[in-house]
C-alpha cells in the first residue's frame, strides 16, 4: 500500500491505485470526461482531471496517474479550476452546440460536465475544427463527427472489447478526427453495428438511427395494422429512463404503453425465442446425430453474425441457420397471425423494440422478406419494417406523455404472446444456451430435468464452459460475449482445438442483449449485472420455464408449421449467410 494526502486528508490506498480512485475514497468525485473505468478508457485525452501535485511543475492527469507514498494531491486549487474551466471552454468552443435538437440533450455528458462545473459563458471564438459531414451510410449507426470532443472511447470499445477496429484517431489539431480509417464512410468498414461506440459515448457524436418517425406515421394510417414485438433485454431495462433500478422487470407496464400508444397488437419476441429454441435445438441434435457440422454457433445475434461475415467467412457452416427471434417473429405475422386474424399480410406493419442497434441491419437484410415469398406478393416488404432501440421507444413515450410508473401492468395480446422463463433469459449471456439445454436434454432424453438451472453458463466471466449428459453423449458446450472473447474462440475453432464441443453461444454485447448497443445509457458493468439479475428473477416466477412448455408454441406447430424443421419452417424460420 501507499499513504498520501488529497486536499491534506491521509488516505492510505493499494500501490497502483490511480490518484482518481485514491480521490473518491476520501469522498472527492474529480470530474472527468473521457476516462471511462469500465471499458479501461484513461488515455488522459481531454485533461478536465487534471491535479496538483506538491513539488511537480505540471498539472497531472488523475485518472491515469498512480498514487505514490508521500503524495500532497490538491484537486481544488484556483489554478486547478481554472484550468479545467479553460479546457472546457476550448471544447465547448468548436462544439455544435444545439442541444436542444439534439438526440443527447438531457443526457449528454459534456453538457453535464458544464453544469458541474458552472461554466456561464464560453471566452474563445475565431477558428474551429473542420465541419466534417454527418456519416448516415449505415441502416443503424449515425456519426456526426462535428459533435465529437475527441474523447476516442469509441476506439477503446471497437477494438479492445469487440477486436473490431472500425474507427480510429486521423489528423492533428483541427483537422483532428474519429473515425473510419481513411475517410470512409462506416458502411464501408468492417464495423458489425453493435452500438458498443453509441454507448460509450458522452456526447451525440455516435448514435443510433432516429426510426420513431416511420412508427409515428405507420400509427396514424388508418389502413395499416401495426404490431410490435418486445425483445427479452427490454423487459428488465426500460424502467431505467422512468427511474426505475435497472433490472426492474417492467413487462406489464411495457405492453400497456404499448397499447396506449395505438398498436393494434402486442407481441413478445419472447415467444419467437422460445421457437428458436425448438428449431435450433432440433437441429443440433440432428447435427449431432446424422453427423452434422459441430459445434454449432447460435445465430441470434445479428452484430455476431456481422462478425462471422467479415472475419471468419470459412466458419460459416458451423452457425445455426435459424434465423433471429426478431426475424421469425416478422415472417410469423405476416403469414400465421395474418391467416388467423383474417388480415391482408400486405396491412400488418411489423415494428420491434430491441436492445440493439444491429437489428436495425439484420431486419433490411434482402433474404428477410420471407412473408412477401411465402404469399408471391412483393407489396408486403420486408419480415419486419421497423426496428426501435430501447432509446427510441422511450422518447417515444415521453413525447407521448405516457406516466410510464403509474400505468397498470398488462398482458400481452394472444397467439404471439406467451414467451417462457428460458425465453427470458436469452437477454442475458449463457440463456439461449440455457434455454437449449433445458429443452433439448428433456426432448433428447424423454426425462423430466431434476433441476433446470444451469448456473455454469451464467454470469459476467467472458467465456464459459459447461458439460450435460445426454443419452449417453456429454454434450459439450461453450459461451462468449463481447466480440474479443467470441474472436478468441473461434481462433480455436478455426485451429480444430474446438472438435469436441457440441454448441457454442455468442452474444456481441458484453453481458448479453442487456448490454445492446441500443440500451438505456449509461449501460456500465453494474447496470448489466442488475439486468442479468432481472432476468433470472423474471424466469423463476413464470410459470412456464422450459421452451417446449409454451402452449402458443404447440399450438403453432400444430395449427401452422406442422414440426421443427419442416417445409414451413424451412421457408420461414432458416436462413443463409453471405461469405
Ligand atoms: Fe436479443 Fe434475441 S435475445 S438477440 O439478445 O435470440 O437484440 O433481448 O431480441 O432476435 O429473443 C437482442 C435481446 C433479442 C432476437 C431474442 C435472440
Amino acid at each position: 500500500t501507499v499513504t498520501l494526502r488529497i486536499n491534506g486528508q491521509p488516505v492510505t490506498v493499494p500501490a497502483g491505485t490511480t490518484l482518481l480512485a485514491a480521490a473518491a475514497q476520501v469522498g472527492v468525485k474529480i470530474p472527468t470526461l473521457c476516462y471511462l473505468k469500465d471499458i479501461g478508457h484513461d488515455v488522459g485525452a481531454c485533461r478536465i482531471c487534471v491535479v496538483e501535485v506538491a513539488g511537480k511543475e505540471d498539472f497531472v492527469t488523475a485518472c491515469n496517474t498512480p498514487a505514490e507514498e508521500g503524495m500532497e494531491v490538491y484537486t481544488n486549487t484556483p489554478a486547478v479550476r481554472a484550468s479545467r474551466r479553460m479546457t472546457l471552454e476550448m471544447i465547448l468552443s468548436d462544439h455544435h452546440m444545439d442541444c436542444p435538437t439534439c438526440p443527447r440533450n438531457g443526457n449528454c455528458e459534456l453538457q453535464a460536465l458544464a453544469a458541474q462545473l458552472n461554466v456561464r459563458t464560453v471566452r474563445l471564438s475565431g477558428a474551429t475544427r473542420a465541419d466534417f459531414p454527418r456519416d448516415d451510410s449505415t441502416p443503424a449507426i449515425i456519426r456526426d463527427p462535428r459533435k465529437c470532443i475527441l474523447c476516442q472511447r469509441c476506439i477503446t470499445v471497437c477494438k479492445n472489447i469487440q477486436t473490431v477496429a472500425a474507427l480510429e484517431l486521423q489528423g492533428q489539431g483541427f483537422d483532428a478526427l474519429v473515425g473510419p480509417p481513411g475517410n470512409r464512410k462506416l458502411a464501408d468498414t468492417l464495423c458489425v453495428q453493435c452500438g458498443q461506440c453509441a454507448l460509450v459515448c458522452p456526447t451525440a457524436a455516435i448514435t443510433e438511427r432516429d426510426d420513431t418517425p416511420l412508427v409515428w406515421a405507420a400509427l396514424a394510417d388508418p389502413g395499416k395494422h401495426v404490431v410490435v414485438q418486445t425483445a427479452p433485454a427490454t423487459h428488465v431495462t426500460i424502467g431505467e429512463a422512468f427511474g426505475l433500478p435497472p433490472g426492474t422487470d417492467i413487462t406489464g407496464k411495457m405492453v400497456a404503453a404499448l397499447r396506449r400508444l395505438g398498436f393494434d397488437a402486442v407481441f413478445d419476441t419472447n415467444f419467437t425465442a422460445d421457437l428458436t429454441i425448438m428449431e435450433e435445438g432440433s437441429e443440433l441434435l440432428k447435427r449431432i446425430n446424422e453427423g452434422g457440422v459441430l459445434p454449432q454457433l447460435t445465430s441470434c445475434s445479428p452484430g455476431w453474425i456481422n462478425f462471422m461475415e467479415h472475419f471468419y467467412p470459412d466458419l460459416l457452416p458451423h452457425v445455426s441457420t435459424c434465423k433471429s427471434p426478431q426475424q421469425m417473429f416478422g415472417a410469423l405475422a405476416k403469414t400465421y397471425y395474418a391467416q388467423q386474424k383474417g388480415l391482408k399480410p400486405e396491412d400488418v406493419f411489423v415494428v420491434s423494440v430491441m436492445p440493439c442497434t444491429a437489428k436495425k441491419f439484420e431486419a433490411q437484410r434482402p433474404e428477410m422478406n420471407a412473408a412477401s415469398r411465402y404469399w408471391g406478393n412483393p407489396a408486403i416488404g420486408r419480415d419486419v419494417d421497423v426496428v426501435l432501440t430501447s432509446r427510441e421507444l422511450i422518447r417515444m413515450l415521453r413525447e407521448a406523455g405516457i406516466d410510464f410508473t403509474a400505468l397498470p401492468d398488462e398482458d400481452y395480446d394472444e397467439l404471439m404472446g406467451v414467451g417462457t422463463g428460458a425465453a427470458q433469459i436469452f437477454g442475458a449471456t449463457g440463456g439461449v444456451m440455457e434455454a437449449a439445454l433445458r429443452t433439448a436434454y428433456e426432448i433428447a432424453t424423454g426425462k423430466t430435468l431434476a433441476r433446470i438451472d444451469f448456473e455454469a453458463v451464467r454470469g459476467m466471466e467472458g467465456i464459459k464452459e459447461a458439460t450435460v449428459p445426454m443419452n449417453g453423449t456429454k454434450v459439450k458446450v461453450l459461451v462468449a460475449h463481447g466480440l474479443a472473447n467470441a474472436r478468441a474462440l473461434m481462433d480455436k475453432l478455426r485451429a480444430g482445438e474446438l472438435k469436441d464441443y457440441h454448441f457454442i453461444e455468442v452474444m456481441a454485447c458484453p453481458g448479453g442483449c442487456i448490454g445492446g448497443g441500443g440500451q438505456p445509457i449509461p449501460t456500465d458493468t453494474g447496470r448489466r449485472r442488475s439486468r442479468i439479475d432481472g432476468c433470472y428473477t423474471r424466469d423463476k416466477a413464470l410459470k412456464y420455464r422450459k421452451s417446449h412448455e409454451n402452449p402458443e408454441i404447440k399450438k403453432l406447430y400444430q395449427d401452422f408449421l406442422g414440426e421443427p424443421l419442416g417445409h414451413r419452417s424451412h421457408q420461414l424460420l432458416h436462413t443463409s449467410y453471405r461469405p
